[in-house]
């Protein structure tokens, strides 16, 4: 039998699955996390069971949200640790190699607030898109040295982080100015920089976050305002360095449609206006990817705790850190 998932790390993955816990790098804190507890939690008495749950624990935390890449590299991480000849070695190793990648990923972000800090200017204006702890702690950095900034943050619909990012910018005393998100192009001519986060960067520097990202990266390049895509090296994709793709989530029709909008939207004279169950009926289609794809050419830089690179540069990068060892240890 399946040794057992500890609880915990069920509700973690349901917590990431239903965007309880969301944004690229909270999602590898939390899930380094949840491993850490599957080893403290898990009552197995022999190191191959033990094994066997902790990886059963990493497949249910990678099968929740497939863009993010940051939540296989940190899965990846902590296994590799798991080292000993016994289940007591075993759980203290994985413990461990959980709090050590928990406390590097928050260097990480310090480190790279400090470096794309340098970017923005006294009385600078960032727009923002969905909210990203990595563009944040550019924003908290640049504070700290006495930079004043003001913000323009994008709703981010359907989900709306935008406001997340808000309220995190007026609890730093940020002054911001919050807009739909068609509003962006009108804004950007206010705009010093756009500032936005990354879920995977892909080896050719495309930037992989949240859909409505490309679109004004590519309006930004229109007018004039370099974009910034601050990102640690967990978010470097490794399998793009082998040609893959990455995965871009769709998520359910009902974040942008709830069922009794669609009820009103149901004409009765339509030609197919059969009335079947809601997402049934022929003539409406609600698509809802969560994620879109900026080509390196719009970005202008990659901010990382290693410094910042170009887009093109960021292949260098990923062969050091990753090489060409692109596993997944939590399969059967
Ligand atoms: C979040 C999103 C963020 C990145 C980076 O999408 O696109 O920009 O994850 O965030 P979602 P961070 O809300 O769908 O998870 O810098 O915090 O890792």
């Amino acid at each position: 039998a399946e040794p057992a998932v500890v609880p915990a790390v069920e509700s973690t993955a349901d917590a990431i699955a239903t965007m309880e816990i969301r944004g690229a790098a909270t999602i590898a804190d939390a899930a380094a996390a949840a491993l850490a507890t599957q080893a403290e939690e898990s009552r197995v008495e022999t190191p191959a069971a033990f094994r066997r749950g902790l990886r059963a624990a990493a497949r249910t935390l990678y099968e929740t949200r497939p863009t993010a890449v940051s939540l296989p590299n940190a899965l990846r991480y902590v296994l590799r640790g798991a080292d000993g000849d016994t289940v007591g070695e075993l759980r203290a190793s994985t413990i461990d190699r959980a709090e050590s990648f928990r406390r590097d990923l928050e260097h990480a972000r310090e480190t790279l607030g400090g470096i794309g800090a340098n970017r923005l200017r006294d009385g600078d204006v960032v727009l923002t898109h969905c909210h990203s702890t990595d563009a944040l702690a550019c924003v908290e950095a640049a504070l700290e040295d006495g930079t004043a900034l003001e913000a323009i943050v994008k709703e981010t619909r359907p989900r709306k982080q935008g406001h997340i990012t808000a309220a995190q910018l007026r609890e730093w005393g940020v002054p911001v100015t919050l807009i739909v998100d068609g509003a962006a192009r009108r804004y950007l001519d206010a705009a010093d920089h756009v500032l936005v986060g990354a879920d995977s960067i892909a080896a050719d520097g495309s930037v992989i976050n949240k859909i409505g990202t490309s679109g004004l990266a590519v309006t930004a390049r229109e007018r004039g305002v370099p974009v910034m895509v601050a990102a640690q090296t967990i978010k470097l994709h490794p399998d793009t360095l082998t040609g893959h793709t990455v995965a871009i989530e769709t998520r359910d029709e009902r974040e942008v449609l709830s069922d009794e909008e669609r009820a009103s939207l149901r004409s009765s004279d339509a030609p197919d206006g059969s009335a079947g169950e809601p997402g049934s009926e022929g003539g409406l289609t609600v698509e809802n990817p969560a994620f879109d794809v900026t080509p390196p050419r719009y970005v202008d830089a990659i901010v990382t705790e290693r410094g910042q690179f170009p887009p093109e540069s960021i292949v260098t990068l990923m062969r050091e850190l990753f090489g060409d060892t692109t596993d997944e240890p939590w399969a059967e």
